[in-house]
């Protein structure tokens, strides 16, 4: 039995959510394949203990319904994931969004068909599903990887990752639990994991740079205030850099620091030592991010480097464990910001205990703990905290085939090859929300997918409006994207010589090493969207 709609998205996420709300305005009919049980996305797999958004609350939050904007209540400025996903299922209760999806469903294969002009869907389970376009929802970080350790299948004791974290509640109460990953996840996760377990063993390789985060309750009034300037408010994060509007009343802009969008006017080359100094004291190690010379230039990157060392040093009681926690090897800047809740505190306790994997590699995982070049670790639950294959690797995943059966892992087999970040040659009426190329995991999400969503809808009735059949890019503006992607990237950060990230690829083996992500700003790219589509679809084929 086949199936046939309109439109099949696949993800229930955010943004599986918005279009489902947005083209059930054009009257098409759709399928949304989801592989969990229920709506969230990010928020639905990452259920770990200590799991936040790294963006305020107020501006990381749809801005379509002015009626949702003015009844949501949240209860922390950077919301807790249990919070997320009670608005997730919010909007989807509200909007109505579930009778147009289907949970448990994992697409396995999507498979263009020239003859009909249509994409035939399969899903794990057999069943077929047939679109004339296709939505890929299916987010940035959402293919956990677990790198494959020695003798990891020995373990005898339970096994997590921080990105399928069980919905039921896990007891680590009494329990020797061990953590391999210091990035955002085992950041967030470890101070929590130290309270809950007896004793916690944390396996680290790259020291990161964290700092605090806003862990503030939300302030009625702030929040009210934004509810009657949500319409300014949802301007300026259109006019932004990364989807942030940076509205905050009454409050000095050094307040909060989130992971997208800090004020980068200061340089902080123009302080002395004991200046810079005092501006840590008074306004935190955050403060650090917001200076512009420390983004772009690799000597002032590395004064701030120093004055991170030297505030680990002074927060951590154990030189040698202090020492451990200083990242020497690449700067600030480099990799998406981490915010933490008393992170080097946490080292600080009696029941925790670090491992330098650099100075004492893994050697083997063994039924009852690690095994590592000078000591053993004995462990009754072991969790990865290693990341995701980023940006690529669902899409991937998804054995896409378009025209000629030629298939997206070959296209990209060298790195990541699209238009916008929104659609690839060979793949007619396929659409990437949020893919690599554009602004994505470098702008608020909420406010990406937005705007991928309705230009997305926005290009579908054009097509159907003007009785054609496909859109896709071609060769040539294809290629002129990916190059300018490359060429405005080169000299920030994050591609500094010594950096190695998930935006680049370099935390999978064998993944082709590109910066996808477009760094040029949202508004710029917005911008482009807007004059291609308004001149008929500038570098796309329709037929
Ligand atoms: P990240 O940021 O990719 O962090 C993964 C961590 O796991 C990082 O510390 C890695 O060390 C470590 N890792 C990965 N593989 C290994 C192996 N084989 N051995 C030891 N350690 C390893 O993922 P997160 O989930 O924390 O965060 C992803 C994003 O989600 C984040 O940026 C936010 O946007 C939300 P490495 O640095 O590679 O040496």
């Amino acid at each position: 039995m086949q199936e046939n709609f309109d439109v099949v998205v696949v993800g229930a996420g955010f943004a599986g959510m918005y279009a489902i709300h947005r083209f059930r305005k054009l009257g098409l009919t759709i399928k949304v394949l989801e592989a969990g049980s229920d709506v969230g996305g990010t928020w639905y797999w990452n259920r770990y203990p200590g799991a936040r958004c790294d963006v305020a609350s107020l501006e990381y939050s749809f801005g379509f319904s002015k009626e949702l904007e003015q009844e949501w209540e949240w209860p922390e400025v950077f919301s807790s994931q249990p919070d997320i996903l009670r608005y997730a299922n919010h909007v989807a209760d509200r909007f109505e969004l579930r009778r147009d999806i289907q949970f448990n469903t994992r697409v396995v294969e999507m498979k263009y068909v020239e003859s009909s002009n249509l994409w035939q869907i399969k899903s794990e389970n057999g069943e077929l599903f047939q679109s004339r376009f296709c939505v890929m929802a299916t987010g940035c970080l959402s293919v956990p990887n677990t790198p494959l350790l020695s003798g990891a299948d020995n373990f005898e004791g339970e096994i997590l990752h921080t990105g399928r974290w069980p919905k039921e509640p896990v007891n680590l109460s009494g329990k020797r639990v061990g953590i391999i990953g210091t990035g955002s996840s085992g950041v967030q996760a470890i101070p929590e994991l130290a309270k809950q377990s007896e004793h916690l063993t944390v396996f680290q390789r790259t020291p990161v740079y964290t700092v605090p985060a806003n862990r503030k309750k939300m302030n009625h009034a702030v929040q009210q205030e934004f509810r009657d300037h949500y319409e300014h408010i949802r301007a300026l994060q259109q006019n932004s850099r990364a989807g942030v509007s940076g509205y905050r009343p009454g409050k000095n802009a050094h307040a909060a620091v989130g992971a997208v969008g800090a004020d980068q006017s200061n340089q902080i080359r123009e302080l002395s030592h004991s200046e810079r100094k005092a501006m840590i004291d008074q306004y935190g190690l955050g403060i650090l991010l917001s200076f512009g010379d420390v983004s772009s230039d690799l000597e002032a990157n590395e004064i701030a480097n120093e004055l991170f060392r030297e505030a680990i040093e002074e927060m951590i009681d154990d030189p040698n464990v202090a020492r451990k926690l200083m990242p020497k090897n690449y700067g600030l800047g480099c990799k998406r910001q981490v915010l933490d809740r008393d992170y080097y505190a946490t080292f600080n306790r009696p029941d925790v205990t670090l491992v330098d994997l650099i100075e004492t590699p893994l050697r083997h995982i063994q039924s009852a703990g690690i095994q590592t070049m000078d000591d053993f670790y004995p462990l009754d639950v072991l969790i990865y905290a290693t990341g995701f294959d980023a940006m690529t690797g669902a899409l991937i995943r998804s054995n896409i085939i378009g025209r000629s059966g030629s298939k997206l892992k070959h296209k990209w087999s060298d790195g990541p090859v699209a238009y916008l970040g929104l659609q690839m040659h060979g793949f007619p009426n396929l659409f990437t929300v949020t893919g690599p190329g554009s602004p994505s995991v470098l702008c608020n999400m909420l406010v990406a997918i937005e705007q991928h969503v309705d230009w997305i809808a926005d290009c579908i009735a054009y097509i159907r409006d003007n009785k054609l059949e496909t859109i896709e890019p071609t060769v040539e503006a294809e290629s002129r994207w990916v190059e300018h992607v490359n060429e405005v990237s080169v000299g920030t950060m994050f591609r500094a010589p010594t950096c190695n990230s998930w935006y680049l690829g370099a935390n999978i083996e064998g993944k082709p090493r590109i910066f996808m992500p477009y760094v040029g700003g949202y508004e710029r790219y917005r911008k482009q969207c807007e004059r291609i589509a308004s001149e008929g679809y500038d570098g796309f084929m329709l037929a």
